[in-house]
């Protein structure tokens, strides 16, 4: 298979929920090899883990979305989706994470309450450590004690926030007001697709990133 047909093959197991070879799910992808040895192809075949994700797991997943809001699949497709994009993240995640040493300062991240979403999450989080931050992630469902918390242990860290529902980003308001009111001092950006740069003035957060890009030149400016 040449780059493009193995990008699309890719594109196509991730759209479908084909994890891997030994996957019996979904049956007209039956024997044939899923997300995890694609994906392990791609990177031996040398195209590169960028492209991995922009042209084959994002626009995947771009693809269950649209889907879902037409109502031509449901929550169980969306989750094997979520699985096969995971898997394949899992090899790439050394490429993006093998940061300098000398680490740039502390960035906690986390999915606020209510919200499970954690896909958009690890992206930002792994290649924000890519980028040479120290990276403490406290997974989905997190409110504002255990952001808290995790200041406490971890002294003038920036605090980053994803939210993917519509009914979750009203949460990083009481999120931001909490951290405010204990640590002042404390830096905040949020990030998601429901929220953009007038809500995030809005809730009193610090900054906004639409991707994990905007998460890094964000963080770099503060110790620019
Ligand atoms: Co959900 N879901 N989901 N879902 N899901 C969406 C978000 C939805 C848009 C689908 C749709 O209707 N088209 C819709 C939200 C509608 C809305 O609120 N406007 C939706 C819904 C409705 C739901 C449920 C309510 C469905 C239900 O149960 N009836 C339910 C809610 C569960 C909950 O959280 N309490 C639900 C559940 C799920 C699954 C569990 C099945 C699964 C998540 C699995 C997982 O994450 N482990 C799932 C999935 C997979 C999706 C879609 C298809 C894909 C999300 C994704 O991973 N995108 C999604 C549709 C879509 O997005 N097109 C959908 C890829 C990811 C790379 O992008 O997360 O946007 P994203 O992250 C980007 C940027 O936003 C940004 O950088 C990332 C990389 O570019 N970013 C940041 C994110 N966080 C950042 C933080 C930053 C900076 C940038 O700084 C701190």
């Amino acid at each position: 298979m040449n780059n493009d047909e193995l990008l699309l093959k890719l594109l196509e197991c991730v759209e479908y929920g084909k994890v891997n070879k030994d996957a019996p799910y979904p049956p007209q992808m039956k024997g044939q090899d899923g997300a995890d040895e694609l994906t392990r192809q791609a990177l031996a075949q040398g195209i590169k883990p960028a492209d991995i994700l922009d042209n084959a797991l994002i626009k995947a997943m771009e693809k269950v979305g649209q889907k879902y809001a037409e109502k031509k699949i449901f929550v169980p497709q969306m989750l094997v989706a979520a699985k096969a994009m995971n898997t394949a993240m899992e090899h790439l995640k050394p490429y993006f994470s093998s940061g300098e040493v000398r680490k740039k300062g502390k960035f906690i991240i986390g999915t606020v309450s209510g919200d499970l979403h954690d896909i958009g999450k690890n992206l930002v989080a792994m290649i924000v450590e890519g980028a040479g931050w120290e990276v403490i992630d406290l997974g989905v469902d997190v409110g504002s004690q255990k952001f808290i918390q995790s200041i406490a242990n971890h002294n003038g860290a920036v605090v980053g926030l994803s939210a993917l529902l519509t009914t979750t980003m009203v949460n990083m308001k009481s999120i931001v007001m909490d951290i405010k009111a204990k640590y002042p001092g404390t830096r905040l950006i949020i990030g998601g697709a429901p929220v953009n740069e007038s809500f995030s003035a809005e809730i009193g957060a610090d900054g906004y990133a639409s991707d994990p890009q905007g998460a890094v030149s964000y963080l770099n400016s503060l110790v620019a």
